[in-house]
């Protein structure tokens, strides 16, 4: 199997995050991709591939401009705007109740007024690489598509930081660009076919569900847990299944923290009941290991013997496929983990 990353992730190196109202050491950090890259390297089976370059044009094809010029100057302001620290972090964040005329209002000026415009958390900061550590992220995930539509049956990308909590015109959740979405539409794009996202990360992907909201030509299909409990909160719930020309395009699969490997298996038989009736022509999995029975913030029991089981059971589907990293934050075990997941989908690698 192809395996594409790329160094450059390791410029996005935040200190700490702020949740649960404190101030917490990161868990999205360099250490998860180094411990990716030594299991790949272990395992001896996998070929190792840089990204190539694609631009902005497939970001813009999928993010509000605001956003991303936001993303590409954020820093620089920050530090010209004399604020000092090593990270941007909102104090005040636009919330729709704030402005009866329902619109987003001007994007401010202030640095504080900025960050808190283009994002709806406290646990995603901005430090000096951050840009330049996305923008890799997404070429990883274009390549590893690109090696697909070029008849590789499978790939994976070493994303990170990861994508799927980004939305049109928002960053969060540890993530800054929608890999998966910019990866998925541009596939669109290039083959005039339909994609599924199967999303597998602990928490909702709601920047991908958001993205798709109303396409009918990519069908989003998410196991996650249960919102009510979980980040993030507010959406991905199951009566959430698209709008307009996407109506039912969307299937949000919540299941119950503690969710264990047979449970999972059994609702991901739902999900993938509905990606073959949807009839894609390819995949990309949005691969969290977040839901492993140790991960520090996730509240799943997962093993490895089921991520196994789940990479052949999402072979089984035969289709062209993408996978993508998202989240998985037990440094010790990620790497072990991915490469369970991997090798049940392609045990010859
Ligand atoms: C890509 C991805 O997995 N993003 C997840 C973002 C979660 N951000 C909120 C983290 C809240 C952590 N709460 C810590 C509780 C420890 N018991
Ligand atoms: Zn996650």
């Amino acid at each position: 199997m192809i395996v594409v990353s790329s160094p450059l992730h390791a410029l996005h190196e935040p200190p700490r995050e702020v949740s649960g109202g404190r101030e917490v050491p990161a868990f999205e950090i360099g250490a998860r991709a180094t411990s990716i890259l030594a299991a790949v390297e272990a395992d001896g089976g996998f070929q190792l591939q840089a990204p190539d370059g694609f631009g902005l044009e497939p970001i813009l094809a999928v993010h509000d401009p605001g956003l991303v010029r936001y993303l590409e100057t954020a820093w620089d302001e920050w530090l010209a705007g004399g604020t000092g620290g090593d990270s941007i972090v909102p104090d005040t964040i636009r919330h729709p109740g704030l402005r009866p005329m329902g619109d987003a209002g001007p994007e401010p000026e202030s640095p504080c007024g900025r960050v808190g415009y283009w994002t709806f958390d406290t646990a995603t900061p901005i430090v000096a690489g951050t840009w330049q550590a996305a923008r890799s992220a997404v070429d990883v995930a274009i390549t590893t598509a690109a090696r697909v539509l070029a008849g590789a049956p499978v790939a994976y990308g070493l994303c990170r930081p990861p994508g799927h909590h980004a939305a049109r015109d928002l960053f969060g959740g540890y993530c800054y660009m929608n890999n998966a979405a910019i990866t998925a539409h541009w596939s669109t794009q290039r083959t005039g076919a339909t994609v599924a996202i199967l999303d597998v990360d602990v928490h909702h992907g709601n920047g991908s569900q958001a993205i798709f909201w109303e396409r009918p030509d990519v069908l989003y299909v998410s196991l996650h847990s249960d919102p009510r409990g979980m980040y993030p909160y507010y959406v991905g719930y199951a009566d959430e299944v698209g709008g307009g020309a996407g109506m039912g395009r969307n299937l949000n699969l919540p299941l119950p923290q503690g969710t264990d490997d047979a449970a999972y298996l059994a609702a991901l038989e739902v999900g993938l009941a509905r990606i073959a009736d949807f009839g894609a022509s390819m995949l990309v999995v949005s691969l969290g290991l977040d839901t492993y029975a140790l991960d520090p913030i996730g509240g799943f029991g997962l093993t490895a013997s089921g991520y196994t089981a789940i990479g052949r059971r999402v072979a089984l589907l035969g289709l062209p496929t993408v996978i993508l990293q998202e989240g998985g934050y037990h440094v010790g075990d990620l790497g072990r983990n991915v490469v369970a997941w991997l090798r049940g989908f392609s045990p010859a690698a």
